[in-house]
Order: C-alpha cells, then sequence, then structure tokens
C-alpha cells in the first residue's frame, strides 16, 4: 500500500492563508475530491479537496497555520491502486438502476469547487451546506462575522428576509427594486467609482443595527468646565512640557466608571436563547475616520489604563487604522462604542449601534455657554453626547441614569470619578 502525500495546490493570490477548518481525522478514509481544509483570506473562504482516496495516517496542518502552495496537509495510505483495479473489474459488470442513496453518494463526490463560485462570501463549509440546505445562494448573503464572514444566524435571517408566513403557508417575498425615473446623467455630468472596500463590509452590518435594534437616542449635555481646566493644566513633571490628552481619553475612562455602574451597556444579548451575556472586561470602540471609511478598533483593558495611556493609545490605534495595518480581530470583541466627532464640530446626532454591542456613546464639539449662577454670569465648558441604545434590553431609564452618571463622572466628580 503507498503513501501518499496531499499537498496545498496552485490557489493563485492566495499566500499565507489561515487554516480555519479541519475537515478530517487520522485514520479517516476519505475518497478523491472529499475536503480536507478551509483556508480563509481577506476574500473568501476555500476548501483544499483531496487528490486521492485512502486513509489518513498523518495530518500536518492545524488550524490557525498559515499555509502556502507546496505545504504539506496529510499523508494517505492510498487505496486507489486496489480501488481502480475493483473499478476495471466492475466495467465488465452489467449497469444497473441507481438506488436514491447511491445517487446521493454520488453527488456527494462531485469535486468541491476549490474557490466559491462567487468568490466573494466567506463561510465555512458547514454554513454553506446549510444554506444550501436551506436553498440559499450563500453569494447573497451579507456576513456579520469577522471580515464579512457569514454564520449560521445571517444564513436563518436571509431565508426570513426572503419569506414571509402567511396562515401557516411559506410565501416568497416581493422584493421591491426602485429603479430611479431619470438616470443621473440627464442631468448633468457625473463621475462613478467602487465603493470603498471598508464601507462594503460595514454596509450590511449598519443595515443590519438600523433594522434589527430598536434604538433610541437620548441627547445630554455635560458641565465639562472644571475636567477641562484639569486637562488644560496638565504638564509633565520631570519636562516641564505641556501633555496633550483630547477629551475623549476622559470620556473613554468615565465611560469605563458608567459600564460598572450600569452592567446591561456592557452586554450583548442573543435574541434566539433570550440570554443577555454581560461581558467582565473593559474594551472600549471608538469611531475612527480614515480614508477608507469608518473603523471601529478597541482598546483593551481600559479600566487598567491611565488617562494619559488611553490618550496614546488612542492615537497609535487610530494612526494603525489608517494606514491598514491593524489586525481585524482588534474590531471585535467590545464592550460599547464611543463615536466622537468633537474634534470636527457639532453637537447631537444618532449614532448607530455596533452589535453585538448594545450601546454606543455619540460625542460633539464642546462649546461655551453663559449661565448666571449666584447673581453672577460665568461661562461654561459644555460637551454635548448622544446616547444610543437597544430598547429590547436597556430601558428609558436606565438609559437616563446612565447620562447622569456619566455627567458626574466628567462634571463636578471627575477628579474623584477617574483617579488619573
Ligand atoms: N470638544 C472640543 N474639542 C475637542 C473635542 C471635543 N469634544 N474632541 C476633540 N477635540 C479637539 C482635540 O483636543 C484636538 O485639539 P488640538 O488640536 O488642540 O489638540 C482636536 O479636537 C482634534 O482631536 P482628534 O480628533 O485628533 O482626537 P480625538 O482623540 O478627539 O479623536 C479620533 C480621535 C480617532 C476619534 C478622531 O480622530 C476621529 O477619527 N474622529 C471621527 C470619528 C467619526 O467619524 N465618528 C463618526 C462615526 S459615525 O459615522
Amino acid at each position: 500500500m503507498a503513501i501518499q502525500k496531499i499537498l496545498v495546490p496552485d490557489m493563485g493570490d492566495f499566500k499565507d492563508v489561515e487554516v480555519i477548518e479541519v475537515l478530517v481525522k487520522k485514520g479517516q478514509v476519505i475518497k478523491k475530491n472529499d475536503s480536507l481544509i478551509t483556508l480563509e483570506s481577506d476574500k473568501s473562504s476555500v476548501e483544499v479537496p483531496s487528490t486521492h482516496e485512502g486513509k489518513i495516517e498523518k495530518i500536518n496542518v492545524s488550524v490557525g497555520d498559515k499555509i502556502n502552495k507546496g505545504d504539506l496537509i496529510l499523508t494517505l495510505e492510498s487505496t486507489q491502486e486496489r480501488n481502480e483495479a475493483a473499478k476495471e473489474k466492475s466495467k465488465k459488470e452489467p449497469v444497473k438502476q441507481k438506488t436514491q442513496n447511491e445517487v446521493v453518494q454520488v453527488q456527494k463526490q462531485q469535486p468541491a469547487p476549490s474557490v466559491p463560485a462567487s468568490g466573494k462570501s466567506s463561510a465555512s463549509p458547514k454554513i454553506r451546506k446549510f444554506a444550501r440546505e436551506l436553498g440559499a445562494d450563500i453569494s447573497k448573503i451579507s456576513g456579520t462575522q469577522r471580515a464579512g464572514r457569514v454564520s449560521a444566524e445571517d444564513v436563518k435571517n436571509f431565508v426570513r428576509s426572503q419569506v414571509t408566513v402567511s396562515q401557516g403557508e411559506v410565501q416568497k417575498k416581493e422584493v421591491t427594486k426602485y429603479v430611479e425615473e431619470y438616470s443621473h446623467e440627464e442631468f448633468g455630468e457625473i463621475a462613478t467609482q467602487d465603493l470603498p472596500r471598508v464601507k462594503k463590509l460595514s454596509g450590511p452590518h449598519l443595515v443590519r443595527s438600523w433594522t434589527e435594534i430598536p434604538h433610541v437616542t437620548q441627547h445630554d449635555e455635560i458641565d465639562v468646565t472644571d475636567m477641562e481646566q484639569f486637562r488644560n493644566s496638565l504638564y509633565d513633571y520631570y519636562t516641564g512640557e505641556k501633555i496633550k490628552v483630547t477629551p475623549l481619553a476622559f470620556i473613554a475612562k468615565a465611560l469605563v466608571s458608567a459600564l460598572k455602574e450600569f452592567p446591561n451597556f456592557n452586554a450583548s444579548l442573543n435574541s434566539e436563547s433570550n440570554k443577555i451575556i454581560y461581558k467582565k472586561y473593559f474594551h472600549i470602540g471608538f469611531a475612527v475616520d480614515t480614508p477608507h471609511g469608518l473603523m471601529v478598533p478597541k482598546l483593551r483593558n481600559v479600566d487598567q489604563m491611565s488617562i494619559q495611556k488611553i490618550g496614546e493609545e488612542l492615537k497609535n490605534t487610530s494612526q494603525l487604522c489608517r494606514e491598514l495595518k491593524i489586525d481585524k480581530k482588534e474590531f471585535f470583541g467590545g464592550s460599547m462604542t464611543i463615536s466622537s466627532l468633537g474634534g470636527i464640530g457639532g453637537t447631537h446626532f444618532t449614532p448607530i449601534i455596533n452589535p453585538p454591542e448594545v450601546a454606543i456613546l455619540g460625542v460633539g464639539r464642546t462649546f461655551d455657554r453663559l449661565v448666571k449662577e449666584k447673581n453672577q454670569i460665568i461661562s461654561k465648558k459644555i460637551l454635548p453626547i448622544s446616547l444610543s441604545y437597544d430598547h429590547r434590553l436597556i430601558d428609558g431609564a436606565e438609559g437616563a441614569r446612565f447620562c447622569v452618571y456619566l455627567g458626574k463622572c466628567l462634571g463636578k466628580d471627575f477628579a474623584f470619578k477617574l483617579a488619573v
């Protein structure tokens, strides 16, 4: 019995691609074209089929490995020769009618495509199979997972969106296509260009958030006069140089304090199982405006950082985003997001929740307001905030209390609440 080596085939552009699934086990008997492993690049996932049949002697790759053309996937005790002899023999026997089981078996033996037909959807073979079973075209499903990967939930949601159930009968939904009555060119010169990749990826995520989450947005104003005075008075003890920290670092620290007080805001909702997942960590996401589109990386364990450290991390991480050097994992696993437009301008807006998070804090630009205090007209620094939350989990009263508490953390009590 010959030992057969199965190597990574030529996959065009695929280099240093990650193994995301090993679909076979040592000792398993496999057929030619059975899928062995799934590889995932930024663009798509690919199943690598076996070029031979036989019993798996050793598997040389594991999940997380980065592999290239020619790398050894596994070794087989090949049974091909024996089977070919058997096939020769069976050729001489008369062909009989296939039973239904045999037809299924034959279909399974069809070569698995090494690259998904569309080349766009990213999904594991299990999810692809699930979609096929439900009659859904995987290339039409927008993935909500890491790098747009399609989950079982996405498949179910897609199928739900395609059908309605009326009096127990499943009916296909009519999809309304809106066609503009006049084309844009009819009104003057135009230019078209491709939507940037980051926007293509974030678009379905935003649509999902906007259409599936009942948002409530609460606007408030925080008197940050004392905090601003303090922020502008920060000097390095040794060099005497001014320390530049933007208000966002203080806001992130205050947000952690509020999350500790209101755990419902540091949670995710599993609407299938009706369970709330409470996070014990404090990873704060912040929206970064980049030439490639909006990105929302996370600052990890903000509760363990000083304000100065948060300021540095905000700068470093936003730089990594703008240079497209950030690891995609950094866009996942957040507690709550801050979307600050304070550096640009404006007051209140309606930030969209970044699921699976359940709340987002929008921040506008601090402005001056004259107020009467003890019969004197004095100037105050006012920070406009807009808090959006998932009303399925958070009630209006809790939202209001959250804003009031945040106001205390950034207002008069800031020195006590935010131990620098
Ligand atoms: N009020 C007044 N001034 C503010 C402020 C506020 N709320 N927030 C920031 N500023 C000031 C800063 O102090 C800084 O002043 P100096 O130039 O004098 O130092 C200036 O505005 C620029 O700050 P910044 O924007 O560079 O830094 P930041 O820490 O506030 O924000 C980041 C960092 C990455 C969030 C920001 O650069 C950014 O990308 N913002 C856009 C986010 C966005 O697009 N949100 C919308 C998402 S929904 O589409």
